[in-house]
């Protein structure tokens, strides 16, 4: 009888972390940042930890946008009109984006 009850409980471990697995994957969001006319929009917006930021340069301009904040440092190098890039941000805090080209570009994350 101990054989079949230890199958069960593997099974309902393997099944609990699966459930986890598809929980994650159910929140992490996905939001747009646009650069337009040397500038972001929006300037100012919330996600949470885990989600990912696209940033579309939509502009004329190439961009370089970038972050030096505390556990969401990036930077995502030249990016020419038309590129879309992507970031997850993973840990809770503030994030002020900016743009080493631009220094008036400027776009605060607040990460939840
Ligand atoms: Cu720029």
């Amino acid at each position: 009888m101990r054989h079949p009850i230890r199958t069960v409980s593997a099974a309902a471990v393997a099944g609990t972390a699966l459930g986890t697995l598809v929980a994650v994957a159910a929140f992490a969001a996905e939001s747009r940042v646009v650069q337009t006319g040397k500038a972001f929009e929006p300037k100012a917006l919330t996600v949470k930890a885990g989600d990912s930021v696209v940033f579309a340069n939509e502009d004329f301009y190439d961009h370089n946008v970038y972050s030096e904040s505390d556990g969401n440092v990036f930077n995502l190098g030249i990016q020419p009109p038309g590129q879309t890039n992507a970031v997850t941000l993973a840990n809770a805090g503030t994030v002020q984006v900016l743009c080493r080209i631009h220094p008036k570009m400027k776009l605060v994350i607040t990460v939840e």
